[in-house]
């Protein structure tokens, strides 16, 4: 293995500069700065996408990704929620039932939060901070090359569940030892441990790593961007508060990332060469959990920080005014990066940990929602009393809010030791982190796409569609997960394909909850297809910014490049936009 890492390193050496745009051999650049005097051809169809290296395509490339990923996330857990429509039973095996929660879990979290947020930082940060591209052009498409091959390693279980009767994983998304550790060579020492042993965990494993290491590549490119790149106009007092938080992520995921890798890899041996870093008798299961959280807690910042970055920067915009304590929510920002990683044991409260640690972890726990509080009243005092305009956009950054505000409430109810002792392990937790993950990150990446879509294809999207995707969505969601809160209170365990049938009605209202918001996805991607085909084309400043003085950096690249895309020859104003 290391051998054929060195191979592979020198290989890539050979080639010569990687901050170039240009093919290997030749001088030339484009872009779309005033400085560049060369033009370049892309060449057309899917050669044009798989040898890519603009930042734009490939930040197109990741949203596409990302979607679809999302759409198979949803899928999975439509067909689970038919499932718990009655307390019995009857749809799909348990075991199915455990492979589809597991897919679902790590789809959404590695497959679609990770990629959206990279498709947005990709196509915009560039355009924000007046950069002519990433930094590392070359090795930006290297990263999200990498994604569809872990996605397929991800997701093999299924196909070879089909052809070849082999489970898919079925370890949920924490991959908890020793049920996932149970791999060839425990088998071979005489354990039982009938799922977990299939090789399509060891895929899952080795997909996520890549995935992992896909992550790290991106969050690299990123800080070098925003360090090097920025226009001369952009010190750090200029910087905008999306790119703020592309920084922090970017600085958590190269902390926990890595992290997360080491620990697959000790369960991969444990799993396969007969290591015992997670048995009873060596590191034990606790080790797992640690190594997994001081991940996995941070994982959670690393996805809600970008999103509280495009709320800060789209809510003001129909605010009619600036981002109220612009500063505090830069510093905020910063604060939840530090602290997101001494909280993680919130996650262990009720694995039999020290109590003395255990009550600091509830103290920094809780002091985590003072940023987190720092940031909803900057949201709330730069909408008031301002002129709002009530677009989709805008819709969806109010949704964002009032959903984090649960999703916060509901976090420090569970950060509180005694009270996680109760409803650990039950849908109360999963009801409050999909208020953060679905009402909240969901909501932000929408704000994002109706936002930014006139800039990236050149059309408008149709209004009134849009409103019915915000109101499906807000109000799926809200019945969905505030029904799971009900479902936790009263004791119904998470992770479990039946139940008593007292929990019958809270089910079925949250499986109602769940189409509703299934349904509003449709209308979202027909209205995102049918607008981007044949929409009307949209004016240079849709919304008006100009009026109040916000016309920031990506409007202005915009209009310029549709002015030259027309004196190059372009046939009509709809065209350049759509096409480039
Ligand atoms: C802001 C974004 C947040 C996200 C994305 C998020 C996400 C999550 C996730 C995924 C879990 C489930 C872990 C599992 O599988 O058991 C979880 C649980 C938990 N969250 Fe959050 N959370 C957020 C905010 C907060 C806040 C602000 C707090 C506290 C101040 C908090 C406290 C907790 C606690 C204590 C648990 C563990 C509950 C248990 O397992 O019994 N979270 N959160
Ligand atoms: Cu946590």
């Amino acid at each position: 293995m290391g051998v054929l890492l060195l191979a592979v390193a020198s290989f890539l050496a050979r080639f010569e500069d990687w901050r170039s745009y240009a093919p290997v051999g030749s001088s030339g650049g484009y872009g779309y700065a005033e400085s560049n005097t060369q033009t370049h051809e892309k060449p057309a169809g899917i050669i044009r996408w798989i040898t890519t290296v603009d930042h734009k395509d490939i930040g197109l490339l990741y949203g596409t990704f990302g979607l679809l990923s999302f759409a198979w996330g949803g899928i999975s857990v439509l067909l689970m929620r038919i499932e718990l429509f009655t307390p019995s039973g009857d749809f799909l095996s348990a075991n199915m039932y455990n492979s589809l929660m597991t897919t679902h879990g790590i789809t959404m979290l590695f497959l679609f939060g990770t990629p959206i947020i990279a498709a947005f930082a990709n196509y915009f940060m560039p355009l924000l901070i007046g950069a002519d591209d990433v930094a590392f052009p070359r090795l930006n498409a290297v990263a999200f090359w990498l994604l569809p091959p872990a996605a397929v390693l991800i997701w093999i279980g299924f196909p070879l569940f089909m052809f070849g009767g082999i489970q898919p994983s079925q370890t949920s998304w924490t991959m908890y030892t020793p049920l996932a550790s149970c791999g060839k060579s425990a088998v071979a020492a005489g354990a039982t441990c009938q799922a977990q042993a299939s090789p399509a965990v060891d895929m899952m494993l080795l997909g996520l790593h890549l995935s992992g290491i896909a992550t790290t590549l991106g969050a690299i490119n990123m800080i070098a961007t925003i360090f090097t790149e920025r226009g001369d106009d952009v010190g750090w007092p200029e910087l905008d508060i999306f790119s703020w938080t592309i920084l922090t992520q970017s600085g958590l995921i190269l902390f926990a990332f890595p992290l997360l890798g080491s620990a697959i890899i000790m369960m991969l041996l444990d799993r396969n060469f007969g290591t015992t870093f997670f048995a009873a008798d060596g590191g034990g299961a606790m080790l797992w959990q640690n190594l997994f959280w001081f991940f996995g807690h941070p994982e959670v910042y690393i996805l809600i920080l970008p999103p509280m970055g495009l709320i800060s920067l789209i809510l003001p915009k129909f605010s009619g005014r600036k981002l109220f304590g612009f500063k505090f929510v830069v510093y905020s920002t910063l604060a939840i990066g530090v602290l997101s990683f001494g909280v993680w044991a919130h996650h262990m409260f009720s694995t039999g940990m020290d109590p003395r640690l255990r009550a600091s972890f509830m103290a920094v726990s809780m002091a985590i929602a003072i940023p987190s509080a720092v940031k909803t009243f900057n949201w709330i005092t730069t909408m008031w009393n301002g002129r709002l305009r009530l677009t989709a956009p805008m819709l969806f950054c109010v949704g964002f809010v009032s959903n984090f505000i649960i999703g916060g409430v509901t976090g420090v109810f569970l950060a509180a030791i005694p009270v996680d002792l109760v409803l650990t392990d039950t849908y109360y937790v999963v009801g409050h982190f999909h208020y953060i993950v679905m009402g909240a990150i969901g909501t932000a990446v929408f704000a994002g796409i109706y936002y930014w879509f006139p800039v990236v294809s050149g059309k408008m999207y149709n209004k009134t569609l849009a409103h019915w995707h915000f109101w499906l969505t807000m109000i799926g969601t809200n019945v969905t997960f505030f029904a799971m809160l009900f479902l936790g209170y009263g004791g119904m365990p998470r992770r479990y394909a039946t139940y008593l049938p007292q929990f019958t009605t809270w089910h079925q209202i949250t499986t109602i909850g769940a189409f509703i918001l299934g349904v509003g996805q449709l209308l979202f991607v027909w209205n995102l297809a049918q607008s981007w085909l044949d929409g009307p084309v949209a004016p240079d400043d849709p919304w008006n910014l100009g009026e109040d003085g916000m016309l920031s950096k990506e409007w202005t690249w915009f209009a310029k490049k549709r002015e030259t895309a027309l004196t190059d020859g372009g046939e009509d104003e709809g065209t350049p936009a759509a096409e480039e």
